[in-house]
């Protein structure tokens, strides 16, 4: 069956387990203080940096606060609900409402913390030095609130194949946890090395996603952090999220930059890299 993009049918394990494997583990650097050549060269080569601290714990607490203030005023933001919290909303409020949201996107222009968030230091000369490029622009921010006991998965994909951007454009998101980001609870898995693959073919399943019968688990590389720690990864890389089954908040934001000015392309240029339309292809 055909599913939209937005997605409010899909149940959180509606998936085979065997998607997502923990044997692997990604190599992480401590800080992102002082990239060395060695962790831009590791970028470079397996698509991925996971850093173990980004954010102290006061900061986590007021992006969490900020992300509370959304919910409470969204003003430019969108808000997105799991399915199966649709009827719970309208009686919850605070944190209990915040444990029915999938999604919060957009809220960095009418948030100014948020705002500040994405225009870290930290952040930017980190994926200044990833991309090599130094005027970048932030142009797509979301948090992503995996619920206790039904968080849903985020199914494999390359985040260009959602940008209407050349794929050769250095992309770089940056994943920050805001919990502890385990294994059981739904933290980030990737495919080292598959950025440098190309654009592949996504359908429309559960979400916008990869086949998952073209998902090379033999790679998988689970990326658990700790509250503040950061994963940046490329918009090539393949990566997905599989749901939250435990009693435990799985809470993260995610920026994305690119350099200033560069030039969009039409969705006809995205699918035809990207889509599966016409390509006789199935999943
Ligand atoms: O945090 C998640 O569950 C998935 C995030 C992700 O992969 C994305 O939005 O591209």
């Amino acid at each position: 069956m055909s599913r939209s993009t937005k997605d409010v049918t899909a149940r959180a394990d509606d998936y085979p387990a065997s998607l997502y494997r923990s044997d692997k583990v990604a190599d992480y650097c401590d800080s992102a203080d002082e990239l060395t050549d060695a962790d831009v060269g590791h970028f470079d080569d397996d698509g991925y940096l996971a850093v173990r601290h980004l954010f102290a714990p006061d900061e986590v607490e007021d992006i969490l606060d900020a992300l509370g203030r959304v919910l409470e005023d969204p003003r430019d933001a969108t808000v997105e609900y799991e399915s199966w919290a649709m009827e719970r909303v309208a009686a919850a409020a605070g944190a209990e409402r915040m444990d029915l949201v999938r999604k919060l996107m957009w809220f960095a222009s009418s948030h100014d913390q948020l705002r500040r968030v994405a225009a870290d230091g930290r952040i930017l000369t980190a994926v200044r030095k990833l991309t090599r490029v130094d005027d970048l622009t932030m142009f797509q921010d979301m948090a992503l609130l995996k619920p206790p006991g039904g968080g849903r998965e985020k199914p494999w994909h390359q985040d260009n194949a959602y940008f209407n951007y050349e794929p050769g454009t250095p992309i770089v998101g940056v994943w920050i946890a805001l919990d502890d980001a385990t294994a059981e609870n739904g933290c980030m898995h990737v495919l080292p090395g598959s950025h440098r693959e190309g654009p592949k073919i996504h359908h429309q399943r559960r979400d916008w996603q990869l086949c998952d019968t073209d998902v090379d688990t033999g790679r998988d590389t689970v990326v658990p952090l700790p509250p503040g720690g950061a994963l940046f990864f490329h918009g090539l890389i393949h990566h997905g999220t599989p749901a939250n089954h435990t009693v435990t908040r799985r809470r993260a934001v995610q920026f994305h930059y690119l350099p200033m000015g560069t030039a969009g392309v039409p969705d006809a240029r995205r699918l035809e890299l990207f889509g599966s339309e016409g390509k006789d292809v199935s999943c």
